[in-house]
């Protein structure tokens, strides 16, 4: 016998739908109350602020595997740029863009790096600002999420099984692309292939005809520079020599890409586990090539 069961149905926001409010990421129409956008999760606060300041904002992302540094260097660049009184600066819109910042400096500040990034896209942080340029009258405004490494591969792996990566990677209008510096110095050739992987993966995406991904702005950063000083030597000469597929793949289909270094921390040491496990510790924090990259983005978005 099947028991019956109350199932809640929404035709009673009908009414409302001529009011429906488009998906930031997607463009996917939502209901104006709506948390997460119904077909990619995005938070949709992020569509109602756009809607209110009439802004459609630029779209930026870091990308790279887990543990690379995608959310320590993101945290310290909003830090950077918001304390910033001259050159560029940012200011957060809403209480929700500050977290990031506030998450990563206060780890730091106690001489911890953050936590990793869930894979549950609902637990991302996300940060709207509005960037304040010299020379620029109007300030712009952006919007980058902190992803998590796996889920990002999850979706490079099997296209279309992350909806949100899906929809955000072609919605992006430049990226950070973070590879380990230290990792690919000392010989592993994984780094080279993951990049490979995912510029591979964006060089193939088809969505606006108008802007393919190939004029797109790529900033390649080798994070953790700060224990590998070759890296910020000379960093296309380090990619050269250190990643050679990376190298090929951002000459051959990106025409707009640079390499840069950057380093949070300025001594770390090994924190030893009574289970046998390991953790890095910050000593100090010494942000170096922190602005550098986002600078460049910038400033090739021709915004
Ligand atoms: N020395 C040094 N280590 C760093 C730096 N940034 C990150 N790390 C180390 O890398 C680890 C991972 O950094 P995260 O920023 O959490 O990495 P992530 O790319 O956000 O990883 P997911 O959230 O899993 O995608 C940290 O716990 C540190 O041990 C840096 O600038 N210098
Ligand atoms: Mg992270
Ligand atoms: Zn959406």
């Amino acid at each position: 016998m099947t028991r019956g069961i109350a199932l809640e149905l929404e035709s009673f926001r009908l009414p409302s739908a001529a009011e429906h409010i488009p998906c930031l990421i997607c463009r996917e129409g939502n209901i104006p109350g709506a948390e997460t956008c119904r077909n990619c999760y995005a938070p949709m606060i992020l569509a109602r602020q756009a809607l209110a300041h009439k802004t459609v904002p630029i779209m930026l992302a870091a990308l790279g595997p887990s543990g690379v540094g995608k959310t320590v260097y993101l945290g310290m660049l909003l830090d950077m740029l918001s304390r910033q009184s001259s050159g560029l600066q940012l200011s957060a819109r809403g209480g929700f863009s500050v977290t990031l910042q506030q998450m990563t400096m206060a780890a730091l500040g106690h001489c911890e790096f953050p936590q990793k990034t869930p894979s549950e896209a609902d637990r991302w942080n996300w940060v709207h600002c509005q960037l304040h340029r010299p020379k620029h009258r109007k300030p712009a405004d952006f919007v980058l999420p902190d992803i998590a490494g796996e889920a990002l591969f999850g979706e490079v792996d099997r296209p279309r099984s992350y909806q949100l990566i899906h929809w955000l990677l072609g919605r992006c209008d430049g990226v950070f692309v973070l590879i380990d510096g230290t990792k690919l110095q000392s010989g592993s050739i994984d780094e080279d292939f993951f990049t490979m992987k995912l510029l591979s993966h964006l060089s193939e995406l088809r969505f606006n005809p108008k802007s393919p991904w190939r004029t797109r702005p790529v900033a390649v950063i080798f994070s953790k520079a700060d224990q590998c000083e070759a890296c910020f030597e000379d960093p296309r000469g380090f990619a050269q020599r250190h990643a050679p597929g990376l190298w090929r793949i951002c000459q051959q289909r990106f025409p707009r890409h640079e390499y840069f270094a950057a380093g949070v921390a300025g001594a770390c040491a090994v924190r030893n586990f009574e289970n046998g496990g390991q953790q890095s510790v910050p000593l100090r924090i010494e942000p170096r090539g922190v602005v550098e990259p986002f600078a460049w983005l910038i400033d090739n978005l021709k915004i």
